[in-house]
Formats: C-alpha cells, structure tokens, sequence
C-alpha cells in the first residue's frame, strides 16, 4: 500500500493528515526547486494555511534538474509525510499543499505555462546556492556559466533560474497579466536583492527593454528561512514507512525548530503567512545576518573540522568539548560583533538555542552534507563577517580557523589519507590547485586564496586575513583537526 490521496483515511490515528479537501485545492504558488528544504519548511506554512482555508495558495512544485521527487511523489497525489525529530521521539504529518509537480528538463514549456497562468502571484525557490548562476563573491551574474550562455541562445526553453524567471515574466508582461512577485527562500546575502540582481541582468542581455519592465514592475522581496533539514535515508524511508503502514518514498526529516521571516513586499497579493507563524517585516537584513553568520558560519566551520576529525554528524561533533566551546568562542568572541540583533531578539538565548539545535541527537545531521558547495557559502558565512572585524581592526582567529578548515577538507584527502567525495561546482579546480601546491601550508593556502569568486580581491591581499588562515592551516595539516581546534579553545 502507498501513501495518496485514497489511503488517507488508513494512516493511524497518530500521524496528523491534511485538515481540508486537498481536492478543492487551487494552485497560487509556483516553487522551483522542491527538494527537501522546500517540503519542510515553506510547504508546511502552506498547508498550515489551507488548513486555515486559504485553499487559493497550494503549490505546484518544480524540479529543474532531477526528476526523483517528482517521480516518488506523482504516484502519491504530491502527498508526503514530514517527519519531526528530537528527543522525544519522531513526530509524523502528512502535508497536502504541493498539489502539482513539474520537472523542467522535461517539459520546460509546461513549466512556463504554470508560471504564466494569472492564478499564480508569487513564485518561491530553493535551488541552492549555487542553482543563481552568481559570482558568489560579487553577487552579480556569472555572464559565462554555461546555463546562462545556453538561455540567452534558446530563451524560449530555458534552464537555468535567471532564464525561466525572465522569459515567464516576459510572457506575462506580452499576455497583459500582472507580473508574479519572486521569493528566493535560499541563504544567499540579501536573498531578494541578489535575485533581482541576477535576473534583470539576464534579462537585459536578451533585451533591455525586459530588463526595464523587470527592474520597475517586478517585486523581489527578501526573506530569511530557518529550519535544519538532513537528507533522507533508506532507513528514514523505512523507519516512517513502517509507522504509517504503508509506503511512503519520500518522506522528510526535520528538526522542531521553524522560522521564516519575510518583507512584506507583494505587490500582486500574498496569502497571510503571519496566520501560520511567519514573521512579516519591513527590513530582513538583522535577521539573515544572524542567522547567516551565526547559524551557517558555526555549521560550516562544524562540518569541516568535524568531518576531518571523523565525526560523522552534527550532533557527534558538539559531543566533542572542543567543538562545542569553538562554536561558542566562534559566535561570542568574533561574530556576534558583526550581528545587528533584530529588535525584540535575546541574542544570548538565541545562540543556546543554536547549539541546542546543533546537538540534537536524533536528527543526524551529516558533516558531509553541510560541507557541500563550500565556494558558494564561504562568503557570507565566514567572509562578510571576517571583513567586518578586519576593518573593525579586530583580529579573527576563530573564523579563519573555519576558512582553513574548508581548505584542508578541498584537497580531498582526509586525516587518514582516504579520499573524500568533495562535491562542489569548483571542485575539480580546488582539487587541481590543491594537488599541484602539495600539503605546504603557505602554499597551499596562497593557491586557494587565489580563488577570486570566494575571496575576492581583497581577502588575499589582508595579512591580518592570510596569516591566520595559513597559521591554522599548518596545524591542521601537521596535527589533524581534533588536536588544532583543542589548541584553539585552550583545552590541551
Ligand atoms: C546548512 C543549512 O547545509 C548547510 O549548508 O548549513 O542547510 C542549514 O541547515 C539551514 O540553513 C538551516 O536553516
């Protein structure tokens, strides 16, 4: 048996279903990118408010890459189940707001379709970092990347983010319907502002008149999304099948913590996220620089030192005294300067409850997975906030220490000289770079400092940057990890 819309009524007693006829639901909401941190976070805000009877926001979700989710959750009615882990045991719900799904590759055009359709206000994406086609230390379009160089010669079948954005919004505009507004629910810097960036300029390459109508009629309202999502396993995907009685091919793992706060800029209508929890502000930008460089700075510098010292998880590493006092010393000692603690924030109470977050032992939470695309998210977890302090005049051990982290773990090779599977858009440069400096600190340091898309033009000019990073960088490649962050924290 599987989970759809006609075994509802079999689930046990236990597991919360839909409160309302997913039948009568109608689509509002187009969403690019409905991986798993789409369908814990903004898909359960959804189906909070259909329960609410706001049945004109349901989502048609959209892959534009792999056609796995769509493949696993067509034959279920895009029904699946949300499973909440903490101490206290897995907590399951089966959400009904993604009402269709769409796989780009496939069908590029039907994608459009839905996006032009007039029902639909706004379009969301999760697409990672690296999904923008940016230059992740300028922010602005990377005119090269081969998915923008592919758009801008067949505009009419599109690939990449800019691409689809420009050319549903173009058609809209011919057709006379009222643009959608764009909510990037990724953790880029100034997420909406990087969007807009991204698009108008892609959209004047192909014709600047677009790019006026883009820059002068279309909203990009920024948000900032939290909530810790590790991928499926198989034994996730058996242990929830076997508490629902029947099959579900991809449920979602999530801990209980959720927060979405949005600045409230929708010029074409918006549902009322505040009724299911959301935050409606006007300015987002002292809520994304916490969560960014406290958050994702600490679980950067986590994932890579933990996985070098052969932790396998989140949880596993902050069960080190080491770790956890460097994530302290990390956020208290340098990066809690950086942050303009929104209003209304108990910035202490904030960061235990992160670390809380981090040491929740039931999600496992993989090193490795949060050591992905590290070239995407070095600059606004650990960089923004290292050139703060420089120019503060404040020193920044603790940061470069995360940085030189992400440098031992690019070479690919681990403590105990086994291969690690580094998995990010430049990894073959890294790994190129990183096997012709050999294992000397200063140069292998020099040469991934070089990496102008991560550390701009400024970083590897910074002594007061560079030193550290090379200081800490020696050690980890002389001592391992476990003994370089003791040192760190005054614990050997
Ligand atoms: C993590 C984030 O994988 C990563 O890089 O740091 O996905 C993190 O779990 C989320 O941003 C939490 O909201």
């Amino acid at each position: 048996m599987r989970l759809s819309a006609a075994t509802l009524e079999r689930l046990p007693a236990d597991v919360r279903r839909p409160a309302y006829d997913i039948a009568a639901a109608k689509v509002g909401i187009v969403h690019l990118g409905v991986g798993a941190f789409h369908r814990v976070h903004q898909a359960v805000y959804v189906d909070a408010l259909m329960a609410r009877g706001h049945m004109d926001w349901a989502i048609c979700g959209a892959s534009l890459r792999s056609p796995d989710t769509s493949d696993a959750l067509d034959p279920q009615d895009g029904l699946y189940t949300l499973c909440v882990r903490s101490g206290a045991g897995d907590d399951l719900r089966v959400i009904g707001s993604l009402r269709r799904l769409l796989v780009a590759p496939r069908d590029p055009r039907a994608l459009l379709g839905a996006m032009v359709d007039p029902a639909v206000r706004i379009v969301t994406l999760t697409v990672t970092e690296k999904g923008y086609c940016h230059d992740p230390a300028s922010g602005e379009l990377d005119e090269s990347h081969p998915d923008i160089v592919a758009d801008l010669a067949s505009p009419g079948t599109p690939r990449s983010v800019p691409g689809f954005l420009a050319e549903a919004l173009r058609l809209r505009r011919e057709a006379g319907i009222a643009p959608f507004t764009v909510l990037c629910c990724d953790n880029l810097p100034s997420n909406g502002v990087t969007v807009e960036k991204v698009t108008r300029r892609f959209a004047e390459l192909r014709d600047p008149a677009l790019g006026r109508f883009i820059a002068s009629e279309v909203a990009f309202p920024s948000t900032m999304v939290d909530r810790i999502a590790p991928s499926t396993t198989d034994a996730d995907r058996a242990t929830v099948s076997a508490r629902l009685g029947m099959e579900d091919a991809w449920p979602v793992m999530a801990e209980p913590f959720s927060q979405w706060v949005i600045e409230d800029k929708f010029p074409s209508g918006r549902p009322p996220f505040e009724e299911a929890g959301a935050e409606m502000v006007a300015d987002v930008a002292p809520f994304e620089h916490m969560k960014l460089r406290l958050l994702n700075g600490s679980h950067s510098t986590l994932a890579y030192l933990g996985y070098l010292a052969g932790y396998e998880t989140i949880a596993d590493t902050m069960g080190a005294a080491p770790f956890a006092r460097l994530v302290e010393r990390l956020q208290d000692d340098e990066v809690t300067s950086t942050v303009h603690v929104p209003p209304g924030t108990d910035i202490g109470a904030y960061k235990r409850a992160l670390r809380d977050r981090f040491s929740n032992p039931a999600l496992r939470h993989r090193t490795w997975q949060i050591a992905m695309d590290g070239t995407q998210k070095l600059p606004q977890r650990l960089l923004a906030p290292a050139r703060e302090r420089l120019a503060a005049g404040a020193p920044i051990d603790f940061i470069a220490l995360g940085v030189a982290g992400w440098m031992r773990y690019v070479t690919g090779t681990d403590e105990k000289a086994a291969p690690i599977d580094v998995r990010d858009p430049l990894a073959a440069r890294l790994r190129a770079l990183a096997d012709e400096a050999g294992r000397d600190a200063h140069r292998l340091a020099d040469a991934l400092l070089g990496v102008r898309e991560v550390f701009g033009d400024d970083l590897p000019r910074e002594e007061r940057f560079t030193e550290p990073v090379k200081r800490n960088l020696d050690l980890l490649l002389r001592e391992g990890a476990a003994t370089t962050v003791a040192r760190a924290v005054g614990a050997s």
